[in-house]
């Protein structure tokens, strides 16, 4: 079939609107429409030319919600009409990581997904005979996508594409960092680097679980009153503090965080946020992806006196099982994402969608087809 997506077609460059063809379903695949994309900083990361696993052209996107059309042989959990998100984090419920119950990165198919090709080591994008790679093992910047069965949620047919599409990874992420890598506890004092489309879910998730101090940190002084709605208590623009930015941070939370996130994706910040956090048990999580070659630094003795740094991907989230709970409490007004759209756009603006990112004036943009 032919189907419409944002191509990239080599680092640096806009994406361009193209009609691609796409090969349907194989065993254990299925075929989505997609409704609804968001844009994720990572998407840009990857078309920046700094993530180590960019291959071009291929078709971005991992941030999305649509319709199942088509179901390949001997797909049993989904079927045609069914309301989905593409998980970029799959769950077979089979390998040594899905069973071990200690981590949500299944790793089933990862080795061909970091290639841009489906679980049989093809690509099922083409343009004009040439393949064209999948991306994340989701491709949202296409409006159909070819995607395997455990790579995908299934979930409630009431949920608007527009806004849980965003589950896909922002939210998930976010609030999945809090109460599932960290496991964050009620009373507790956190910081939060970089208040964007991945941080203030994070704060969204620290207010949920009672936090008693959220600080924001971030140079982008608009997003004060943002976070602010989503429960920060106090907000640091580092560019004003006159001195070191950790003491600064220790003494506002009465001697150092017990959590902190790093939402940004610089090697500064990430020490600035392990360092800031409290002797003997702060726990620093690393959210924001660095560039390729990037390495983190830090004193030993941080970690010798207790501090802890740890990393989390899609939140920790099991995907088939979480994603739907999440979709739920967003239904039942647990959750905030509305406020967090800041932009709708046709495929045809995509670009536009990276230009507010870059300007700091969007959290999140999403495309509907
Ligand atoms: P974003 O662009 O929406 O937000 C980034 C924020 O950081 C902005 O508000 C910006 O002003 C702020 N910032 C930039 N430099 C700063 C600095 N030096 N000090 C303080 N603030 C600074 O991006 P996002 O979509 O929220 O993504 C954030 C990071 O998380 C990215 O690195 C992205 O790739 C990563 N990410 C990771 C996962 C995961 O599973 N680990 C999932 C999604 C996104
Ligand atoms: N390809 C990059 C790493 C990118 C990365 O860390 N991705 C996160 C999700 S970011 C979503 O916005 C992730 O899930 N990582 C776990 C994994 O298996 O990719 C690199 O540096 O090579
Ligand atoms: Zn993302």
């Amino acid at each position: 079939m032919k189907t419409r997506a944002a191509v990239a077609f080599a680092a640096k460059k806009p994406l361009e609107i193209v009609e691609l063809d796409l090969d349907g379903p194989r065993a254990g695949e299925v075929l989505i429409e997609v409704k609804a994309t968001g844009i994720c900083h990572t998407d840009y990361f990857t078309l920046s030319g700094a993530d180590p696993e960019g291959l071009f052209p291929c078709v971005l996107g991992h941030e999305g919600a649509g319709v199942v059309v088509d179901v390949g042989a001997g797909v049993t959990t989904l079927k045609k009409g069914d309301h989905v998100i593409p998980l970029y984090t799959p769950e077979c419920r089979q390998c040594k990581s899905c069973l071990s119950r200690k981590t949500n990165l299944c790793t089933s198919i990862r080795a061909t997904q970091g290639k841009g090709l489906m679980p049989d080591g093809t690509s099922r994008f083409s343009c004009d005979g040439d393949p064209v790679l999948h991306y994340m093992g989701t491709s949202t910047f296409a409006n159909h996508i070819v995607v395997p069965e455990i790579a995908v949620a299934k979930i409630r047919e009431d949920a608007p594409f527009d806004k849980v599409c965003y589950i896909g990874c922002g939210v998930t992420t976010g609030i999945g960092a809090v109460i599932w890598t960290a496991k964050a506890e009620a009373g507790c004092r956190a910081v939060v680097f970089g208040l964007g489309g991945i941080g203030l879910n994070v704060i969204q998730g620290l207010k949920m679980i009672g936090a008693e101090q959220i600080v924001g940190v971030d140079i982008n002084p608009s997003r004060n009153e943002l976070a602010k709605k989503f429960g920060m208590t106090d907000f640091v623009n580092p560019k004003e503090v006159g001195g070191d930015l950790v003491p600064y941070l220790v003494d506002l939370t009465k001697g150092g965080a017990d959590y902190s996130f790093e939402c940004i994706g610089n090697v500064n910040t990430m020490r600035q946020a392990l360092e800031c956090c409290h002797r003997g048990w702060g726990q620093s999580i690393i959210v924001g992806v660095a560039p390729a070659g990037a390495e983190i630094a830090t004193r030993p003795f941080q970690l010798v006196t207790g501090r802890v740094w740890k990393g989390t991907a899609f939140g920790g989230a099991r995907g088939r099982t979480d994603v739907p709970r999440i979709v739920d409490w967003y239904m039942d007004g647990r959750i905030n994402i509305d406020d967090l759209i800041t932009h709708k756009l046709p495929l045809e603006r995509i670009n536009e969608g990276f230009d507010l990112m870059h300007a700091g004036t969007s959290i999140r943009s999403v495309v509907e087809f």
